[in-house]
């Protein structure tokens, strides 16, 4: 179990709610103790309530008789009797505390107050087992200005003398490719952490998701070094995942791997379901083309081959039967994949599809039973035949031009090329149950 003390951000980017976030994503139950209540959005912070410092205590003090935090994190405590509070209660405690700096939010409000930095140096920075500031609250922490890693390692070594046990100061960047972030550990050891730097802006409660990640895995018991490389691989994540979700700032995204995960699961899970299902089915085997069939499920946000699960080695024919050849697995068609790629361009929620042969009576089954469409390959552009998987795309697109609700697309093949059929439908056992219907009146 993981403690958080820290203010509440009413668009949930950063502060307590970020926290709760990453905790969560990472296993680690979390406990809140509120400081400050901010009105904010993406582009300002509006007003900021402070916690009285007695309310403040009273949640400590609940969970402290009864819980065992694993770690501790400090986020914002804006003001000198809050600090004190926590200086009075923590000191001494046998768990890590992890302590996040926090002077001013991306959009500019002030966190902490003016007066308050004093008392922070002085009562906070001395209890943390690990401080996390970036670059330009290093600088106003130690009054050091940073142009340089040397410049970094006097600052961490200062903020050491300060007396926190660790220090690691993030966001360095004075090359143009690589942000690093500089740890110096309690032993003095100086390690380095870098990235390409790709981030252009500023993410929102990328800070909070970072130190809160890091309270995470040290409560699960990882070392410092480990404990750092974690996390920043964590909120290197949520940052490449980061949600526009209003005018200002994006935010960080801790729980992007949720629905990552998630969703991989399910679309493996459905898709393996729907070959179960064409294994039971008689006669399939009839409706394999000579190059063979592959049915493919894509990620809802799927942008490349490498986000749609298909069968390897495809589904064969077997005698009358078809079988996949071997197990589903991501990026293993492309030509099929290329072809609900293309139709997800126009429509998200048709994230399935399987090609079965050509004939005249097939074309006279679909016509009775779906809305259709066909594209013509002697029609395409001449580039687009020599890359793997364009003519599908380009053939498909060119298809809903004309009908933007076919759920089935057909073409009549071309020199070395087998003609085809493709169903689509929205998950693979929609698009089954359409080749179903076919199978009973071929
Ligand atoms: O990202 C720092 C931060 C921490 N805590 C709260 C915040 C912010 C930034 O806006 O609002 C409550």
């Amino acid at each position: 179990m993981a403690l958080s003390i820290a203010g509440s951000d009413s668009c949930a980017g950063a502060g307590i709610q970020a926290d709760l976030k990453t905790f969560s994503a990472l296993g680690v139950y979390g406990c809140t103790v509120i400081t400050a209540i901010t009105a904010q959005n993406t582009m300002e912070v509006s007003s900021i309530s402070e916690i009285d410092v007695d309310t403040v205590k009273k949640q400590i003090q609940s969970i402290m008789i009864d819980i065992t935090p694993d770690a501790i994190k400090i986020g914002m405590v804006y003001n000198k009797s809050v600090i004190q509070l926590l200086c009075d209660l923590l000191k001494g405690s046998k768990k890590p505390i992890v302590l996040d700096p926090i002077f001013a939010a991306g959009s500019g409000g002030k966190l902490l107050l003016d007066d308050a930095l004093d008392h922070f140096i002085s009562e906070l920075v001395p209890i943390s087992t690990l401080i996390t500031p970036n670059l330009m609250e290093a600088e106003k922490l130690t009054g050091l200005q940073i142009k340089s890693y040397s410049d970094a390692i006097e600052s961490a070594s200062l903020i050491k003398k300060f007396g926190a046990k660790n220090v690691i100061i993030k966001g360095c960047r004075f090359g143009r490719k690589f942000v690093t972030d500089v740890l110096l550990d309690s032993k003095d050891n100086l390690v380095k952490i870098s990235n390409l730097h790709l981030q252009i802006k500023e993410i929102h409660g990328s800070g909070c998701t970072f130190s809160a990640a890091a309270t995470a895995f040290l409560s699960k018991g990882f070392k410092m070094v480990d404990v750092c490389q974690l996390a920043n691989q964590y909120v290197n994540n949520a940052i490449k995942n980061a949600i526009t979700l209003g005018k200002g700032l994006d935010v960080s995204n801790p729980i992007s791997s949720f629905y990552e995960d998630a969703n991989r699961h399910n679309v493996l899970h459905s898709l393996q379901c729907a070959i179960n299902k064409i294994h039971l089915l008689d006669r399939f085997g009839i409706l394999v083309p000579e190059t063979q069939s592959n049915i493919v499920f894509a990620l809802p946000d799927a942008r490349s081959i490498h986000h749609i699960a298909g069968v390897k080695g495809r589904v064969i024919k077997i005698g009358h039967m078809a079988r996949a050849a071997s197990l589903v697995e991501f990026g293993a068609s492309i030509h099929v994949a290329s072809a609900i790629l293309a139709y997800m361009t126009n429509n998200r929620l048709i994230r399935s599809a399987m090609n079965i042969k050509f004939d005249n009576k097939i074309l006279s089954i679909c016509q009775s039973l779906f809305p259709l469409s066909e594209y013509d390959r002697h029609a395409e552009p001449i580039h687009m035949k020599e890359l793997e998987g364009k003519s599908v795309f380009w053939g498909i697109k060119h298809a809903l031009e004309k009908n933007p609700t076919s759920e089935v697309i057909y073409h009549k093949g071309d020199i070395g090329k087998e003609p085809m059929t493709i169903i689509f439908g929205t998950d693979p056992m929609n698009v089954i149950s359409k080749i179903e219907k076919i199978l009973k009146r071929y």
